[in-house]
């Protein structure tokens, strides 16, 4: 079977994790991803947080599936020279290097252009182009913060108050697959103008659009006064005094309230919960799952509104009722009356799960080096593409052959690695 991005070529000048998560989303796809490294050391990740002694960190492995490495000291005269052979033979070139690098090694779009002018260069930086912070370097946790998901998640109130940052990568991965739909919407405007362009993402705009219901609150509150689904609502309108969307918890967002609600063992286990969703439309199904008939004619509970001052006595309700239920168990009892719920699953319980591995969202690969590991597989199933994932390269895996396809021959390939050019 061809891969759709079968005949792409890829120059992935990219690190860490929101470039590497771009490009390998890429290649499962199809694309040719060629990993250019710094020679020596290569990407950070490959030794950031190892498992087992000199061997490529899970961090790295986990990344850089279905990509070719090649080292090459692009600083150097001879290895500009091979980029620039790369650049002409290519159809995208991705970077997440810190603000200017990629200017400062000499290669300025003016410069890729005058190279190949079908190039699409595509880039992820903290801040935008012309952003007050765009020189400031950016991880994963300053995008939250910069982004409106730091303000907007964790408590409001008692221990632990404050801004919280999500396990979730909403800086890095996240940013990365905006960046690929940049890329894949460029290669589409390419088919149509025979030109490249220039993609960017920032990391604290692909927070921000994350945080879109977020931004609506904020205008509600600013308009109404108060945010009648958030857990202040109506006992501590005062969190609403400075019209600042206020942190709420585990609330939902939308207009449907929910809360993560204890089962059977929560004492001891860190992660026996359920997330329940009081769905509108689902109010007459949770009164007879909950055997509360009453509920549902009693106009204090009819509607969402009316609900909402009882929202933590209809919670305290359901944990009773499941307070000897796993919650498996609970799940199953509820998704018989079609409530939104789930449980909450633990690293250790995804790792292991049957349902994820059959569908190629938790695969095993085979590494040289490592030997076998589990990975996360393509989150985007397809009806004629299975992605196939494959064991991320050793650095330089492919430094003599991709220079071999550019035309180097064996004496000039022995040179560049006697000199370390690569
Ligand atoms: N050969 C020679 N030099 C190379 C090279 C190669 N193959 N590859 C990279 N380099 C050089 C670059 O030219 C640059 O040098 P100068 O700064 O002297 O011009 C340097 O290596 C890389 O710099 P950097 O700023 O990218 O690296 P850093 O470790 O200081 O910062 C990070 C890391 C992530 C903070 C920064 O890259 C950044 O802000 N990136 C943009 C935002 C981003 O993607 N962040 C998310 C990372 S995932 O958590």
């Amino acid at each position: 079977m061809t891969k759709p991005l079968a005949g792409i070529r890829i120059i992935d000048f990219t690190h860490v994790q929101a470039g590497p998560a771009c490009t390998q989303l890429l290649a499962w796809f199809g694309a040719d991803v060629i990993k250019v490294e710094r020679p020596g050391a290569g990407d950070v990740t490959r030794s950031q947080l190892r498992d087992i002694p000199d061997v490529d960190a899970l961090y790295f492995t986990m990344l850089n599936s279905n990509k070719r490495s090649i080292t090459l000291d692009t600083k150097k005269p001879d290895g500009k020279a091979v980029l620039e052979k790369l650049i002409k033979g290519s159809d995208v070139l991705v970077e997440n290097f810190g603000p200017g690098a990629l200017d400062r090694m000499g290669f300025t779009w003016e410069r890729i252009q005058e190279l190949n002018p079908k190039m699409i260069v595509a880039s992820v930086k903290g801040f935008s182009d012309g952003h007050h912070y765009e020189d400031l370097k950016v991880y994963e946790n300053v995008a939250q913060c910069a982004g409106g998901a730091a303000s907007t998640t964790g408590w409001w109130k008692g221990e632990g108050a404050g801004p919280m940052i999500s396990a979730a990568a909403l800086g890095d991965t996240n940013t990365g697959m905006h960046l690929a739909i940049g890329i894949l919407t460029a290669i589409i405007g390419r088919q149509q103008t025979g030109k490249g362009q220039k993609v960017a993402c920032s990391m604290q705009d692909a927070v921000l659009n994350l945080c879109r219901v977020k931004m609506r609150d904020q205008q509600r509150l600013e308009k109404v006064g108060y945010l009648e689904e958030y857990p202040q609502y109506p006992h501590e309108m005062e969190a609403f005094a400075d019209k600042v969307t206020p942190r709420g918890g585990n609330a939902g967002g939308g207009g449907q309230p929910g809360w993560i609600l204890k089962c059977k063992g929560w004492e001891t286990d860190p992660n026996a919960y359920i997330y329940f969703t009081v769905q509108g439309h689902a109010w007459e199904p949770i009164c007879d799952a909950l055997g509360k008939p009453e509920w549902k004619t009693d106009p204090a509970y009819t509607t969402a509104k009316a609900r909402q001052p009882h929202i933590d006595e209809i919670f305290a309700t359901i944990e009773d009722f499941i307070k000897d239920k796993t919650k498996f168990e609970a799940v199953d009892i509820f998704r018989k009356y079609d409530i939104p719920c789930a449980p909450v699953l633990s690293m250790y319980e995804l790792l292991r799960d049957e349902s994820l591995r059959k569908s190629g969202s938790i695969v095993e690969v085979d590494h040289p080096a490592r030997g076998k590991y589990w990975t996360i597989g393509s989150p985007i199933k397809f009806s004629d593409l299975k992605p196939e994932v494959t064991a991320s390269p050793l650095l330089g895996q492919h430094t003599d052959e991709i220079l071999a396809e550019l035309g180097y021959d064996g004496d000039k390939i022995a040179t560049f690695h006697a000199v370390g050019v690569v």
